[in-house]
């Protein structure tokens, strides 16, 4: 392949060799161009199939648990830009590499790009909603790459021949103007793509309408106004969508729509069953107040949201499928492949009040809340329970499959502990020194909260007021006020459940089946 295998020393000039920093630019353009190539052939194909975001997506699935820890705590819900800068800095290195190898042959530059070319390719192959078109992507990253290596090297090496001949265009000249074309047809397809292969509100909006119009069979009763304290500090009743708390392994977020939706319920039943989103709204609907929560919260954390939640009674749909004895979990899979693990006896708890949900605060879920459908389990961590996305239900047993996250070293099952929030003060925060009102939040789901105390400065506990009370399955909200003296100040709080369950002052780390702790603010009054 290379034709400049002249004998060196003995003769003649030194076989020409590109300059690094053109060698190391020549290898990150190449593979810019195929990363480029691969967005816009999915953007136009089939979005999923972006080989670049399918790399990303391994490496969460493949990361090791510490690494994925580390990321949450470091960076929270940025984890997903986070990585995707990680990925697109260590690809970047390693075609500059690439590139480096290559300062006279080409061989190792193409080498290195059909390397990741193949990385890439085996990632969109495995993923769990591949389809045969999907092939088409990273087909187009891999020519492109390889040929933009070949030529833009071909040119390098021919700039690095010598000066150019007096009168000739300029073989250097020729070089900065192809690389400049590369590198702003990569940005511009790889934009392209990304645009083309974003989801659609159009989506959504037949939803909300259904949403906005369905005659209820069980209506919620008003959110009373004494249900939160928000001119204090804490947080609305009611989450809005913007502001509710995302936690999820997708990068992309899976667009489906309804009418594409279905959840087949099968394994361990009487009569298996695939239903769709119409037979969803054949049903009688209800609607349900829930907050969520996450067990990665720390103590004070903000991984918990409430909503107003549209959809249909799960225990009834698996009465009527019949679920066999012996089946203990309900094994819940998404549409991009994430997969989790439901007691059944939780599920079929008269009165727990587990959905199949589809609306939330109104309107359609959001698409990075689950749009079309999700599971909503009052009581359960989400990451045992709250499947966005989800389109089958296999009734199984604990032994016979493990969720995602039980695979990682978390909990297999995930009930909610008792806990309670401080919003106000905020942590260091300087006040003027009098009165202050000091609330938060608390929560027990599903038996609710009974009990919110105060201790200021280590002083005894005393008991903060509760606002109306919504559900058990929600947060309830508290305030306590005292009168307090110029200087520094320390106030903690510890819910109790209406049963009597108070929340344990023993420090836990969130993994493997969540924090506890007494959460504990300092703030100063001058
Ligand atoms: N498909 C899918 N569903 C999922 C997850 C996920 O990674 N993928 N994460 C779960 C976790 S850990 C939590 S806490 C809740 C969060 O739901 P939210 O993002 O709507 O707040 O979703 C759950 N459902
Ligand atoms: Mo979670």
């Amino acid at each position: 392949m290379s034709t400049t295998e002249a004998p060196r020393r003995a003769e003649g000039p030194a076989a020409p060799e590109i300059p690094s920093g053109w060698a190391a630019l020549v290898g990150v353009l190449s593979v810019a161009a195929a990363v480029a190539a691969g967005q816009l052939v999915a953007g136009l194909v089939a979005p999923a199939s972006s080989p670049y975001l399918a790399v990303g997506d391994a490496v969460v699935r493949l990361a090791p648990q510490g690494l994925v820890e580390f990321a949450k705590a470091a960076f929270g819900t940025a984890d997903k830009p986070v990585l995707l800068a990680g990925t697109g800095l260590v690809t970047a290195v390693v075609a500059a590499a690439g590139g480096l190898a290559s300062r006279r042959s080409p061989v190792p530059g193409v080498v290195v790009v059909i390397v990741l070319g193949v990385l890439g390719f085996a990632a969109v192959l495995f993923q769990p909603t591949f389809a045969p078109l999907d092939v088409l992507a990273p087909t187009a990253a891999l020519v492109v790459g390889v040929a933009v290596m070949r030529k833009l090297h071909a040119l390098a090496l021919d700039a690095a021949q010598g000066p150019d001949a007096p009168g000739d265009p300029g073989r250097r000249a020729l070089l900065v103007r192809s690389a400049a074309a590369v590198g702003v047809a990569s940005l511009a397809g790889g934009g392209a793509g990304l645009w083309l292969g974003r989801g659609t509100g159009d989506l959504r909006g037949a939803v909300t309408t259904r949403v906005a119009s369905a005659r209820l069979a069980e209506p919620a009763p008003a959110i009373p106004a004494t249900a939160a304290f928000p001119q204090q500090g804490t947080p609305p009743f009611l989450t809005p969508n913007a502001d509710f708390y995302r936690i999820d392994t997708a990068l992309r977020v899976p667009v489906l729509a309804a009418e594409d939706w279905s959840l087949r319920i099968h394994g361990m039943v009487d009569a298996e069953r695939t239903i769709t989103f119409d037979d969803l709204l054949a049903r009688p609907l209800v609607e349900r107040p829930v907050t969520l929560t996450c067990v990665s919260n720390p103590v004070g954390g903000d991984l918990i949201s409430t909503a107003m939640f549209t959809g249909v009674d799960l225990r009834e749909l698996l009465l009527e499928v019949g679920v066999r004895p012996g089946a203990d979990q309900a094994f819940s899979t998404s549409v991009d492949g994430w997969y989790t693990g439901t007691p059944v006896e939780v599920l079929m708890e008269p009165g727990r009040g587990a959905m199949l949900a589809f609306g939330m605060n109104g309107e359609a879920l959001p698409f990075e809340h689950g749009f079309p459908v999700r599971m909503v389990v009052p009581g359960l961590y989400g990451f045992v329970s709250a499947t966005k996305w989800v389109t089958d239900l296999e009734l199984t047993t604990f032994s016979a499959k493990k969720g995602f996250w039980l695979q990682r070293g978390w909990a297999e099952r995930g009930p909610i502990k008792t806990q309670s929030r401080i919003d106000h003060p905020r942590a260091f925060a300087v006040l003027p020194a009098g009165r202050v009102t000091v609330a938060g939040i608390a929560w027990s789901q599903p038996t609710g909260v009974g009990r919110v105390e105060v201790s200021v400065d280590g002083g005894p506990w005393q008991d903060a007021e509760l606002a109306t009370e919504v559900s058990g399955d929600t947060w309830r909200m508290w305030r306590a006020e005292f009168d307090l003296g110029p200087g520094g100040h320390d106030v903690r709080s510890r819910a109790t459940s209406a049963d009597g369950v108070v929340q344990t002052g023993v420090v836990a780390d969130t993994v493997p089946d969540g924090a506890t702790g007494w959460p504990d603010v300092s703030f100063s009054l001058d």
